[in-house]
């Protein structure tokens, strides 16, 4: 494993712009791990500008991670270096240098991801229905906080917002979700988890190399037939995540086994209205779920939709 990581890490020659010293890191503890990946919580001496010492989270390898996963980790590198907004994930540094493993260092989200986060807030909306007094957060769990609707309103609009820059930019990320979305101090969304994003070909789509994971449910009729990614396909999957907000982190398509989804869809059948979910709302998420890429709407366009609903939410 450790000559596969030399070998690629040698197609990359380190970026000084970019490069951080391992010595300035203090590794703190394990945020969560994936089958491959792991995220950690740090500590960096003068990163990024303020002076002293910076709560970062730290994306790298698990030890038995394969090669393709050594280089979704090493392309979202590159594409973390191109982005900048205040609702997509923001890269602080990163350690490719030998003497350790590869480390990409982001900012630290607080609230950890939107999904999780989401059903943290159930249970404490459940909690707090039956007077039952919640103990104090230890600092080493996500915090929690009351979700309303109209912050949930807003998570939608933040995340359309950083969509539409990436999509302004020609990126198409591919794995839109509420797992894939943290959420910092001051109930900030932003767009995370960069490994299946991929510049968009000059036709506007992407045909993805055959691999393991798909997120079905997630997924364009487009997408799951030939696998043609583009901003529109970001475009449904957003419809997916606006249900999730809306059901508090749920499940999407419930009790509807992923085999015989694409079937289904293509045959018009759609989730149905979710009981607290407003006809306009859910309107929005039908237009995301439309068959014909070209008829579902815009980021931009999505975003001034969210934008009213928060004005007239006042
Ligand atoms: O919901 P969580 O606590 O938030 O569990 C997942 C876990 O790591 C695996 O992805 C958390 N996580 C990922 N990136 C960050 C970050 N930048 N800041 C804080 N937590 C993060 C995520």
């Amino acid at each position: 494993n450790d000559s596969l990581i030399f070998n690629n890490i040698m197609k990359f020659s380190p970026d000084p712009k970019w490069e951080f010293p391992r010595s300035q890191l203090a590794i703190e503890q394990i945020l969560g791990e994936g089958e491959f990946g792991r995220v950690l919580r740090a500590k960096a001496l003068n990163i990024s500008g303020p002076t002293g010492y910076t709560t970062v989270a730290v994306k790298t390898l698990k030890e038995d991670a394969r090669e393709s996963e050594l280089n979704d980790l090493l392309s979202e590198y590159q594409l973390l270096k191109e982005v900048s907004h205040p609702n997509v994930i923001r890269l602080l540094g990163v350690c490719t240098e030998p003497g350790g493993p590869i480390y990409l260092i982001i900012e630290y989200c607080e609230y950890g991801s939107l999904r999780n986060h989401l059903r943290k807030s159930r249970r404490l909306q459940y909690e707090s229905k039956k007077l039952i007094n919640t103990e104090e957060n230890d600092y080493d769990e996500p915090k929690t906080s009351d979700i309303t609707p109209k912050d949930l309103i807003s998570f939608a609009w933040q995340i359309c917002n950083g969509m539409s820059y990436l999509s302004d930019i020609k990126l198409v990320h591919r794995d839109l979700a509420a797992r894939n979305v943290l959420l910092a101090a001051d109930k900030i969304c932003k767009v995370s988890d960069f490994g299946l994003t991929r510049d968009v070909y000059e036709d506007n789509a992407y045909l993805k190399r055959s691999k393991g994971r798909v997120p079905v449910k997630w997924m364009a009729p487009e997408s799951l037939a030939d696998h043609i990614y583009t901003s529109k396909s970001d475009v449904w999957s957003f419809g997916i995540l606006v249900w999730e907000l809306i059901t508090l982190g749920s499940t999407p398509y419930p009790g509807i086994v992923v085999q015989n989804l694409y079937h289904l869809l293509r045959q018009g059948y759609r989730m149905e209205r979710p009981n607290n979910c407003s006809p306009a709302l859910y309107n929005i998420m039908r237009k995301c779920w439309s068959l014909n890429p070209q008829q579902r709407p815009t980021f931009q366009e999505l975003s001034k939709r969210f934008e009213k609903l928060l004005e007239d939410n006042i």
